[in-house]
């Protein structure tokens, strides 16, 4: 049985909607971040950074949202979650992933880290609008790269789109900061991708 330990909205939402889509079987653990249940030392065990979401699997123990959907993926080939390897819409598909993660989420990341996460003593607000402008510059790329498709690899819904849609819902939706998307089709694509089902399912499972 698959074990993910995680948190209601937080990164490991994007686990379980890749599960929900995958239709997996899974128990889903809550660690409460709140209460410091990241930092006990059962839990370091399986992620030494104290964060959620992790994977247990057999053997395997697994952190980092994307390596663990994308493994959800490759489990379950008739999902089509991901594509297949040595293909070219595999190579697109880690473009999509490492461009999420790294241009996208980081820099969402940075504003939250230098409004709140980060130690007092270790936040620079000038740091908000430097990220501020970096989130908007990859918003632009992203908008062009998306066009008029329906998902960012080939004909398929794939984990680069639920992992792509839970960083811009962050950015639309989260705290009292919410902005724009700046560009009409990055809106409706966020509007389309958010209102499947399994993303629905997840997001219960998670309260449970
Ligand atoms: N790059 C990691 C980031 C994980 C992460 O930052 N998780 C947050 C929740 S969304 C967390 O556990 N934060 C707890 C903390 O920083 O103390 C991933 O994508 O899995």
């Amino acid at each position: 049985m698959i074990k993910i330990y995680g948190k209601s909205g937080t990164r490991s939402t994007r686990v379980l909607w890749a599960l929900e889509e995958a239709g997996a079987d899974y128990e889903f653990i809550t660690v409460d971040l709140g209460k410091g249940e990241a930092k006990q030392d059962a839990y370091l065990k399986l992620n030494p950074g104290a964060k959620v979401p992790s994977l247990v699997h057999n053997d395997l123990v697994l952190t980092e949202s994307a390596a663990i959907c994308t493994y959800i993926g490759d489990l379950f080939p008739d999902s089509k979650l991901v594509p297949a390897y040595n293909s070219s819409e595999r190579a697109i598909y880690n473009q999509s992933c490492y461009f999420a993660m790294t241009e996208l989420e980081q820099a969402l990341w940075s504003m939250a880290k230098h409004r709140f996460a980060l130690p007092k003593e270790f936040r620079i607000r000038d740091m908000i609008t430097t990220a501020t402008y970096e989130f908007e510059k990859a918003l632009d790329v992203f908008s062009v790269c998306l066009g008029d498709r329906e998902f960012l690899v080939g004909d398929n819904f794939t984990c680069a789109d639920l992992i792509t849609a839970s960083i811009l819902k962050w950015a639309a939706q989260g705290g009292k900061r919410a902005r724009s998307l700046r560009h009409d089709n990055v809106e409706q694509y966020l509007g389309r991708i958010l209102s499947r089902e399994a993303f629905v399912r997840a997001q219960a499972r998670e309260q449970d």
